[in-house]
C-alpha cells in the first residue's frame, strides 16, 4: 500500500467511502437481481470460498451456489421487511449470511461461521448485555460498564467509549483494556479523525468491523455497474473495504483489528464504542448483533441517567443560589464585599474559574480573572453590545481581539447585565480548555515518519486537536446560562432591598 500523502489528507471529507468497490477478504459478496435470483455481481474471491471463479458465476442462478434448503430460507428472508442473519450452506460448508438491498440488487454477504451458539452461551450473552443496566451508577459508570461488557463479549484488547462534542471532536470517556495496551482515557481527538461522511454512514449503519487492518481488499466483478457507471454502493455491506487513510491510522496506532458500534441519541450520533485488537479478530455476526443491541440499550439508559443528572445538577445550582442570596441578605457591609466572601458559591452556580462584579464601583475580582484594567475595558466593550439578559461565548478572543491576550483565564465569558440603563455586569470566566486537558499516552513512543504519517499518528492527532481548540473554553451549557439568569434576578432583588434599606435609613 502506498503511503498516504498530505494531498490525500486534505481530501478526507470528499473520499466516497461507500463506493470504494472492494470488500474485506474474510467473506464473499454475491449480488443478484430479483425475482429471478440471477447473480449480477460477485467479489473476486469466490473461487476460494465457493469453488467457482466469478466468470463461472455471473449470469447464473443463485440456486447453483446455495444448498437447496438454504435457498428456501433465503427466499423467505427476501420477503420479510427486516433482514437478520441466516445460517446458510454453500459448497459443502456453513456461512453466516447477511442480506440487504442496494442499487436495485439484493446483496448477500457470506462469512464463514463456527458452530451455532449453545443455549447456555446465548443466555450468558444476554446476561452480559444487561449487566451495564443492572446498577444505577450515573452516566460515566454506565459507559464504563458498557465498555467492560463489550470487551467480555468480544475479547478485544481495548474497548473505549468515544463521545462526540458539539464541534464533532471527541473524547475517550470510558475504557476497558488489557494492561499491555496504551490507555486513551481522557484524550481528545480532532473531528477530522472521523470525517463527516463516515459519521453519516455510522448513523445509518451502526456497526463497523475491520477484521484485519493489514489485509488487502478484494475487488468486485464487474468493478462498475453497467447501469450506473459506478461501483456498487456498499453503504449497507458489513464487508465494505476500508479507506486507505484510515488503515494507515490504525497501523500507526498498532491496531490489527477494530470495531465501532454507534451510540445514537434521538437519531443523532452521540458517540462510538470503539474497539481495538493487536491482531486480526473476526467477531462472529451473532456477537456483533449482541453488541449492537447492547449499544441501543445503553443509549436508552444513558438518556434516562442524563436527565436525572441534569435535574440533580439544576437542584444543586438552585441550592447554591438560595444559599448565596441568603448570605447576601444577612451580611452587613457593602454588597461587593459580601459577594467576594462567597466566591465559591458564586463560581459554583455557573461552573466558572473566575468572576468579576461591576456594580458601579471598582470591579471586584474573584478566582482566576483578567486584570482589573482588562475587566474594565471588557465591560466597556460589552456595554456597546446588544444582548438580552445574558451574553456568552466560548471564544472571547474572536469577538473581542484584546481578550486573546488573556485567553488562558478567560477564553469563555458568560455575562449578565443587571439593567438596560447602567453598565452594571456580573461576568463569569472560563479558562482555555487545552490547558485543562493532559496527554495521557506514552510520549516516548516513536512517531512514524513519512508523508501524512505524522498527522495520522494518534499523538500528532492530539497535538492537532490542541491547535483547533486554542483560545476556546469548554462550552457553557443551557443550565449554566439559566443559572446566570436566575442569579441576575436574585441579585436585582437584593440590590433593590439594599437600596430601599438605604433610602429608609436616610429618611
Ligand atoms: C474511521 N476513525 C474511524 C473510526 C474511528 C476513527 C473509531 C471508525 C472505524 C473503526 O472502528 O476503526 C478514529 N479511532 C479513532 C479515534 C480513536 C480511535 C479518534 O480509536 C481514539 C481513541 N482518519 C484520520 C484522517 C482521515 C481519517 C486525517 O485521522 C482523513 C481521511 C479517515 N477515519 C477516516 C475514515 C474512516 C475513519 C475515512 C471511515 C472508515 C470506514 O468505515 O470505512
Amino acid at each position: 500500500r502506498p503511503p498516504v500523502s498530505e494531498a490525500d489528507l486534505s481530501q478526507c471529507e470528499r473520499e466516497p467511502i461507500h463506493l470504494l468497490g472492494g470488500i474485506q477478504p474474510h467473506g464473499v459478496l454475491l449480488a443478484f437481481s430479483e425475482p429471478d435470483l440471477t447473480l449480477r455481481l460477485v467479489s473476486a474471491n469466490t473461487e476460494a470460498w465457493l469453488g467457482r471463479p466469478p466468470q463461472a458465476l455471473l449470469g447464473r442462478p443463485l440456486a447453483e451456489v446455495l444448498h437447496f434448503s438454504s435457498l428456501v430460507l433465503l427466499t423467505r428472508a427476501l420477503s420479510q421487511p427486516v433482514n437478520g442473519t441466516l445460517r446458510l450452506e454453500a459448497a459443502g460448508r456453513f456461512f453466516m449470511g447477511l442480506l440487504h438491498r442496494s442499487d436495485e440488487l439484493a446483496v448477500l454477504e457470506l462469512e464463514p461461521t463456527e458452530a451455532d451458539f449453545s443455549e447456555e452461551e446465548a443466555l450468558g450473552m444476554v446476561d452480559l448485555l444487561l449487566s451495564p443496566l443492572a446498577r444505577a451508577q450515573g452516566p460515566l459508570g454506565l459507559l464504563q460498564a458498557a465498555a467492560e461488557a463489550v470487551r467480555a463479549l468480544t475479547s478485544f484488547d481495548r474497548v473505549m467509549v468515544y463521545r462526540f462534542d458539539v464541534d464533532w471532536h471527541g473524547e475517550v470517556v470510558a475504557e476497558s483494556r488489557d494492561e499491555a495496551m496504551d490507555g486513551f482515557l481522557g484524550l481528545h481527538f480532532p473531528a477530522s479523525d472521523i470525517p463527516a461522511q463516515a459519521r453519516a454512514l455510522y448513523t445509518r449503519h451502526t456497526l463497523r468491523l475491520i477484521a484485519d487492518a493489514r489485509a488487502a481488499p478484494v475487488s468486485l466483478v464487474p468493478s462498475v455497474l453497467p447501469s450506473l457507471g459506478r461501483p456498487l454502493d456498499l453503504s449497507g455491506a458489513a464487508l465494505r473495504s476500508v479507506s486507505p487513510v484510515h488503515l494507515e491510522y490504525l497501523a500507526n496506532m498498532g491496531v490489527g483489528a477494530s470495531m465501532s458500534i454507534s451510540v445514537l441519541r434521538d437519531g443523532r450520533l452521540w458517540g462510538l464504542i470503539a474497539c481495538h485488537h493487536r491482531t486480526p479478530l473476526l467477531v462472529p455476526a451473532a456477537t456483533r448483533r449482541a453488541c449492537d443491541v447492547l449499544s441501543r440499550l445503553v443509549s436508552l439508559q444513558l438518556a434516562a441517567e442524563e436527565r436525572a443528572s441534569v435535574s440533580a445538577e439544576l437542584a444543586r445550582r438552585a441550592h447554591l443560589q438560595t444559599r448565596l442570596v441568603e448570605r447576601l441578605s444577612e451580611q452587613a457591609g457593602t454588597l461587593p464585599s459580601a459577594l467576594s466572601r462567597e466566591a465559591d458559591l458564586l463560581l459554583g452556580i455557573t461552573g466558572a474559574g473566575g468572576a468579576a462584579l461591576l456594580l458601579g464601583e471598582a470591579p471586584v475580582l474573584l478566582g482566576a480573572t483578567p486584570s482589573s484594567k482588562d475587566v474594565v475595558e471588557l465591560a466597556a466593550w460589552l456595554a456597546g453590545q446588544h444582548f438580552d439578559g445574558t451574553f456568552h461565548t466560548e471564544r472571547l478572543g474572536r469577538l473581542h481581539p484584546p481578550a486573546a491576550e488573556y485567553a488562558d483565564v478567560a477564553s469563555g465569558l458568560l455575562a449578565v447585565r443587571l439593567d438596560a440603563v447602567t453598565p452594571r455586569f456580573v461576568l463569569w470566566f472560563r479558562p482555555e480548555v487545552a490547558r485543562t486537558v493532559t496527554w495521557a499516552g506514552n510520549p516516548q513512543k516513536p512517531v512514524v515518519s513519512g508523508p501524512g504519517a505524522s498527522r495520522l499518528h494518534p499523538r500528532a492527532s492530539f497535538d492537532a486537536w490542541q491547535e483547533t481548540v486554542r483560545g476556546a473554553s469548554s462550552p457553557w451549557t443551557p443550565e449554566d446560562v439559566a443559572a446566570a439568569m436566575g442569579f441576575r434576578g436574585a441579585l436585582v432583588g437584593v440590590l433593590l432591598r439594599h437600596a430601599v434599606a438605604l433610602a429608609r435609613s436616610n429618611v
